[in-house]
Parts: structure tokens; C-alpha cells; sequence
């Protein structure tokens, strides 16, 4: 790994959000990709800060500065993921489900959406079931995207099937889900849509929907 990726890491997991700012602008002025930045920096500095919270070695407030630290940088990264002139193509509806407060990979989400041109109504995080169905129905979204990073919430995303089951409009959206502990088996086991592991391949399966 290069010796700036391992800076920003470094920076990331002490919360230093202008510091990784200023890193993330003179990684691209030295050549690297935004989507290297992403994977081996920001990514990669998440996950060892999930291992160091696992290991009992930081605690909550360690990882909140770090998910801010992240977001800084991703302010830096954003506009490079947009793409200039997308003819749009259809609305998806997208948030954390209910009970989880994890907000980073549905903002990623979001941001490779908005890349391929799609219109994102972000709901946030700790979104009811009930309110993914609602606000579909009045934007005329026809993809519900879901995201849950806890095992305790992904749960939830069977919740938002059965609201939609109630409410007699299941045929009108396509349920795509993902976040960490989300697998395709669950997919199925749930009789959601879709299920994709990382950003991109969500805002791809969404384009495949709405493009169906
Ligand atoms: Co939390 N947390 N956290 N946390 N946190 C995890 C998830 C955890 C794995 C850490 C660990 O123990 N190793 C663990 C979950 C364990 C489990 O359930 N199996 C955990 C825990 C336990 C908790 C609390 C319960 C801790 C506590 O209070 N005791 C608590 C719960 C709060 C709540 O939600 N109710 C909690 C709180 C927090 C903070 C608020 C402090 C903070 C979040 C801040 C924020 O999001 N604004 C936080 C953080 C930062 C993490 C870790 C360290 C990083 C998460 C992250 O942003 N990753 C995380 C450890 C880890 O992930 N290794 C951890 C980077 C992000 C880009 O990845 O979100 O996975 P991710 O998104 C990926 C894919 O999953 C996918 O695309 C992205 C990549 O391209 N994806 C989708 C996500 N959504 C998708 C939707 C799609 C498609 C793909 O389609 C719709």
C-alpha cells in the first residue's frame, strides 16, 4: 500500500476530517483514481476501525469521528463520481432501515446512483418500514433501496416487504437491499428483489430495474 494511503488511514482513525481532506486532494493531484482513494484508503480505514471496535480497542465515539473524518473526504470525492450530462432515468427511494444509524455506505449508494443518473430520495437513517412505501408511492419511485449494516436491523428490510404487501402495492417496486451482513440467501429468504454487495453493483441493479 502507498505511503499516503497509509496516512489517510492513519488520519481517519483519529478523526482528523480537514487533515484527510487536504490528504484526499493531494492523492488526486498525484494521480490516484478516486476509486482508489475510496477502496484502499477510505474503505480500508473503516474496516480496520471496525476490527479495532470488535477487539474492544476504541469505542463508540472513536468510530463516530472516524465516519465523520470519512464523510469529509467523500465531500472531496463526490463531484468526481458525478457524472456531467445523465439523461435521468427514474426515481429510487433510499435509506437505512429502522433502528440502524449507519449512514456511510448508503450515502455511497447514493452518490454512484446520482452517477448513472438516477433521481435519489435519501429518507436517511432509522427510516420505518411504513415510510419507504409512502414516500415511493408519492415520488412514483419505483425502486425502494435499503440499506441495514447491523444484524439486529436487517430485519427491518423483511418489514419494509410485508408493508409493502399490506398496502397492496407490492408489484408497483422492486426492493433491492444491501450493507454488510446482507447476502443474497437472505434475499431470497425475505422475497426481496435484488441484493448487491458494494455501491456500484447497487446503483447498477437499480439502472437494470428501472431500465426493465
Ligand atoms: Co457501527 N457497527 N455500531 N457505528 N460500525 C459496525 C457495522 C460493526 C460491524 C463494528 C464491529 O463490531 N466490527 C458492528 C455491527 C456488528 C453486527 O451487527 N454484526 C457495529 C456496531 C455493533 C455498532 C453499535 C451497536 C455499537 C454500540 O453502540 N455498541 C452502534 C449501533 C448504532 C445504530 O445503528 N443503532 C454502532 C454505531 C456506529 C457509529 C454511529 C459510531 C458509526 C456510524 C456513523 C455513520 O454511519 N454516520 C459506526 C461505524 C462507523 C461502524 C463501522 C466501523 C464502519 C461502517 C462503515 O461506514 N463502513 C462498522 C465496521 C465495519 O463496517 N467493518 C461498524 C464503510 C462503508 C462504506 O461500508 O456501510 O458496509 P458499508 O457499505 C458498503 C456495503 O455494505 C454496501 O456498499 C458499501 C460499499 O460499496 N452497501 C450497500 C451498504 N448499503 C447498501 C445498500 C445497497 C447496496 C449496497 O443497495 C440498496
Amino acid at each position: 500500500m502507498s505511503e499516503r494511503f497509509e496516512t489517510m488511514i492513519d488520519l481517519l482513525r483519529k478523526g482528523r476530517a480537514k487533515e484527510i481532506q487536504a490528504e484526499t486532494r493531494a492523492a488526486l493531484d498525484a494521480g490516484h483514481t478516486p476509486k482508489e482513494i475510496l477502496e484502499q484508503a477510505l474503505m480500508e480505514g473503516m474496516r480496520i476501525v471496525g476490527d479495532l471496535f470488535k477487539n474492544n480497542q476504541i469505542y463508540v465515539p472513536e468510530m463516530l469521528i472516524a465516519a465523520r473524518a470519512m464523510n469529509a473526504s467523500l465531500e472531496v470525492l463526490k463531484p468526481l463520481f458525478l457524472a456531467g450530462d445523465v439523461e435521468e432515468r427514474g426515481t429510487v427511494v433510499l435509506g437505512t432501515v429502522k433502528g440502524d444509524l449507519h449512514d456511510i455506505g448508503k450515502n455511497l449508494v447514493k452518490i454512484m446512483m446520482e452517477g448513472k443518473g438516477l433521481h435519489v430520495i435519501d429518507l436517511g437513517v432509522d427510516v420505518p418500514a411504513q415510510r419507504f412505501i409512502d414516500e415511493a408511492r408519492a415520488h412514483g419511485a419505483r425502486v425502494i433501496a435499503l440499506s441495514a449494516l447491523l444484524t439486529t436491523t436487517m430485519g427491518e428490510m423483511q418489514a419494509v416487504v410485508r408493508a409493502a404487501e399490506a398496502s397492496g402495492s407490492r408489484d408497483a417496486f422492486k426492493i433491492l437491499i444491501g450493507g454488510a451482513p446482507v447476502t443474497e440467501a437472505f434475499r431470497q429468504q425475505i422475497g426481496a428483489d435484488a441484493y448487491a454487495p458494494d455501491a456500484t453493483s447497487g446503483a447498477d441493479a437499480a439502472v437494470a430495474i428501472l431500465r426493465a
